[in-house]
């Protein structure tokens, strides 16, 4: 292998980078036909590993996709990705997709989906400085798809209306956008989940909004009841958003993201507040216990 080259997991092969390549007829590629995952492991261990085995095999029935292995051994093609390629600290990507069909919608015709997993050393998304800093994010003029097939409770291959409102906040100059669900209540950022801090009660939409259930955001809730916080699953209003005293983002690639401004309001005094900093302390404990993911 020559230098810049790793090894991606397809269809039962290790293959190098440069030739992983899967057919023009794949109704992932055609339709966005499939179900994903983005997993992370931290100095050895797989974050949360079987969480998110379990909820891409949801994924996959609620669009009625049977993954053709069973989960013990999906959980092994994600160590041994990471094993080959030597990898401790990572960032995993795991596709499953309807695989080679027609030029038609049935699914019928696609024999057998298509498994890869691509593994890759990774930093934190938006890099250390963010912690500190906090992100400027927009409220988008894009609603998160209702809870229908397209809902972001089920982590399919259909991220349109995130990357259409990512587009509108590069547009904005800001980092991210803030999706509202139909009804007009906040529901989630691009790819993150969000929660609210005011009078120091934690609060996040729930998944009626519309929401992927993150496992950052199911960590974040976790540690924080430990804590002793308050934690609290509802409906967010936009105003209750723009006064929070403090506002931060989840997400397997971001971990803890402090936001500091929405739409040109001021989050709290504008600087990453104390909640929000004690927890993104007391993630950087758990995330490369053992007790919170599987050892490679
Ligand atoms: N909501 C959506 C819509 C997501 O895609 C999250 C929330 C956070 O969930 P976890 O389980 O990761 O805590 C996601 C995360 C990225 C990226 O580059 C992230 C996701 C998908 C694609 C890219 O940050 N999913």
């Amino acid at each position: 292998m020559s230098s810049g080259e790793f090894l991606v997991y397809i269809d039962g092969e290790f293959v190098p980078k440069s030739q992983a390549k899967i057919s023009v007829f794949d109704h992932g590629l055609l339709y966005g036909d499939g179900v994903f995952e983005g997993i992370r492991s931290y100095n050895g261990v797989v974050f949360r590993l079987l969480e998110h085995i379990d909820r891409l095999y949801d994924s996959a029935k609620t669009i009625m996709l049977e993954i053709p292995i069973k989960k013990e051994e999906m959980i092994n093609i994600v160590l041994e990705t990471l094993r080959r390629n030597n990898l401790r600290d990572a960032y995993i990507r795991l596709v499953v997709t309807r695989g080679v069909g027609d030029l038609g919608l049935d699914p019928r015709k696609c024999s057998k989906p298509s498994i890869i997993v691509i593994a890759q050393p990774m930093e934190p998304l938006l890099g250390r400085e963010v912690k500190e800093r906090g992100v400027r994010l927009i409220i988008s003029s894009i609603r998160r798809d209702r809870v229908d097939a397209t809902t972001h409770q089920a982590k399919t291959l259909n991220y349109l209306n995130s990357i259409l409102a990512k587009i509108e906040a590069i547009n904005a100059g800001v980092d991210d956008s803030i999706l509202l669900d139909e009804r007009g209540f906040v529901s989630e950022a691009s790819a993150a989940n969000l929660f609210i801090v005011k009078n120091s009660i934690i609060s996040t939409p729930p998944q009626t909004a519309g929401i992927l259930p993150g496992i950052t955001r199911a960590t974040v809730i976790e540690i924080a009841r430990k804590i002793g916080y308050i934690v609290e699953e509802r409906d967010i209003t936009p105003h209750e958003l723009l006064t929070a005293d403090e506002v931060f983002l989840t997400g397997t690639a971001a971990e803890i993201v402090p936001v500091v401004e929405i739409s040109r309001r001021k989050i709290g005094d504008g600087k990453p507040g104390p909640v929000t900093r004690r927890l993104i302390e007391e993630f950087e404990k758990v995330k490369g216990d053992p007790a919170y993911g599987v050892r490679i």
